[in-house]
Parts: structure tokens; sequence; C-alpha cells
């Protein structure tokens, strides 16, 4: 049996739109997490003729996890005034993770001529975000924050990219601005789903067996279709940089219609899931970079699967 077997697309796919939001061309890759008893997604909108190449982040609201309203007003625009105007331009892809009690949310921000550069921010209410500061170098996608320090460190997953083909990385810090010991985590494969590229989705999760990574994996331009994938590996609790176990194949792939047709092509794209106290996983995805769906897993089944590769 597949772990793909365990995997329950939501029948309401795709559960967001642009019929939600009039003038967006894009709703897609978000972050996802509980902020009391609402789920909160932080949508990345495309949104032509807007500042910047037009994309900001967008606060979605629900009460079951499936039917979200997505405020009309940016949560997060591009920078306007102060120290990151010259870095925030066109912002996309956030992540949230719930640390020490307060929300950061780190996203990948570009200006063109100077590259992708991770920023790391906060909010307290998903109403007011805070920027504190620019937290990689160029061009790295987007930095990943672990949910707790381990043995008295930070940790974030990255994904620097450049003469490379993107792969995933870790970096260890005592403040959260100040990142070093860099350590090499996954590079691409040698499988049709995984041998161009990899890079995070949303933060680790922590089980009892270690800390479960999903992350994308990105299938070389000459497969047919070439196209995005979600796949696991599982860490040391105690030394993230350790790897424990691994799916040998992917979770999840294009393969419904809204995966496989929008503005790119076979995407299926996270940045953020939310697992529920009956230990099921709801991971949300967009598809083809163009809407926002949601499957449904068991976690211990992908973390028995990883062990059990
Ligand atoms: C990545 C990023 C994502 C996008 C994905 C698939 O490199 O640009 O924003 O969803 O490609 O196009």
């Amino acid at each position: 049996m597949s772990i793909r077997d365990f995997v329950r697309r939501c029948e309401n796919n795709p559960i967001l739109t642009t019929a939600d939001l009039p003038g967006a061309d894009a709703v897609y890759n978000c972050a996802a997490t509980k902020f009391g008893d609402k789920y909160i997604l932080l949508v990345s909108v495309s949104k032509p003729g807007t500042p910047g190449c037009g994309r900001a982040v967008h606060v979605a609201e629900s009460d079951d996890g499936v039917n979200f309203a997505i405020w009309p007003e940016p949560f997060i625009s591009p920078a306007d005034g102060g120290p990151f105007t010259d870095y925030d331009y066109d912002l996309c892809d956030p992540r949230v993770t719930l640390l020490e009690g307060v929300y950061y949310i780190t996203y990948p921000a570009h200006k063109p001529g100077l590259g992708v550069i991770g920023i790391l921010g906060k909010t307290e209410d998903f109403r007011h975000f805070e920027r504190l500061g620019v937290i990689s170098l160029p061009s790295n996608r987007v930095p990943v924050l672990f949910p707790e320090k381990i043995d008295g460190y930070y940790v974030r997953l990255d994904r620097p990219f450049g003469i490379y083909n993107g792969s995933l990385w870790l970096s260890y810090s005592k403040d959260l601005y100040f990142w070093g010991n860099f350590k090499h985590l996954l590079s691409a494969g040698d499988q049709t789903w995984n041998n161009f590229k990899v890079g995070p989705s949303g933060p680790p999760i922590k089980t009892d067996a270690g800390w479960l990574v999903i992350y994308h994996s990105v299938s070389g331009p000459k497969i047919s279709p070439p196209g995005y994938y979600q796949s696991c590996i599982l860490l040391d609790l105690k030394d993230p940089s350790k790897i424990i176990g691994g799916l040998d194949e992917y979770f999840i792939g294009p393969q419904e219609i809204y995966e496989r047709v929008g503005r790119v092509p076979n995407v299926i794209f996270s940045c953020g899931h939310i697992l529920e106290p009956d230990g099921n996983l709801k991971f949300y995805y967009a598809g083809a970079d163009t809407c926002i769906c949601l499957a449904e897993v068991p976690l211990d089944k992908l973390v028995s699967s990883c062990l059990n590769a």
C-alpha cells in the first residue's frame, strides 16, 4: 500500500479561488495556523495593477478549516517607506510558525536586480504585521522556522539556490536575527518526482518519533509532465541535522484538473498545514499556482511510512 492511499482530497476543492477575491488572478501558496478557534490562512495573492509586481499576502479566516472568507485588504503589502523598502517589492509564499507564543512569519521578498531574500516579521492578532529583519542573503527562497528551540538554539530550514539547484539546509540562531552553523540536509534525488530540486513546505512538526519535515520536490524539465510534488523526511528530535527516516515516494502529486491546469501547470505547492487534535493533518496547498486546496492525511501514517520506507 502506498502512503498516497491515505491522502484524502477535500470534496470542496478548490476551497479558495479568484472568485473569492475580485481583481485577483491567483489566490495561492498559503501559510496555515490556528488563532484561538479560527483557522487562518495567509494567502499569496497576485493582483495585476497594484504596487510592486502585484503580489501581497491576505488573511483568510474559517471556523471549520474548509470554508474560508478572504479579506479584501492585504495583510502584508510591499514595504512602503522605512528600512525594508529597498528589499521588499514583491512578496509571496509566507510561512507562519507559532514559537514561544508569538506568530512569526517568514517570506521571500524580491526586488529586481537584488534577488530573493528572507524577511522575518511577527503578528499578535493577524490584523497588524511588524517586519523585524532581513534574515537571509540572496538567493534563499524562504527560511522556515521550527516551532521551538533545540538545545538552546532557534533552528530553521533554508532553501538556497543559485548555480546549483535548490536544496534543503539548516541554520541556527540565538536570537532569530543572526544565523549560522549552516548544515546541508537534503538534495534533489534520482527519481522522476524529485530529480531537479527540493525545498521546505510548512514548518516542521514535532512527533514522538522525530521532526516531520514536509518538502516540495520538483521533477526535471525532461520529465513529462514536469511538476511539483510533496514528500517528507523525519529528523532526529535532539539533532535535526540527522535524517532518521523518509518517504521514497511522494504523498501527493499533481493529478486533479485544478492541480494540473492553471498559471503554472502541474504544481502542488504548500506553505502550511494544521494538525487536528484527532491526529489528522490538514494539508493546505495551491493547485497550479492558481487556487487553494485541502487534503487530509493521518500524521501517524506519514511518520510510520517514513520509518518503514
Ligand atoms: C517556486 C516559487 C513558488 C511557486 C513554485 C511553482 O519556485 O516561485 O512561488 O509556487 O515555484 O511555480
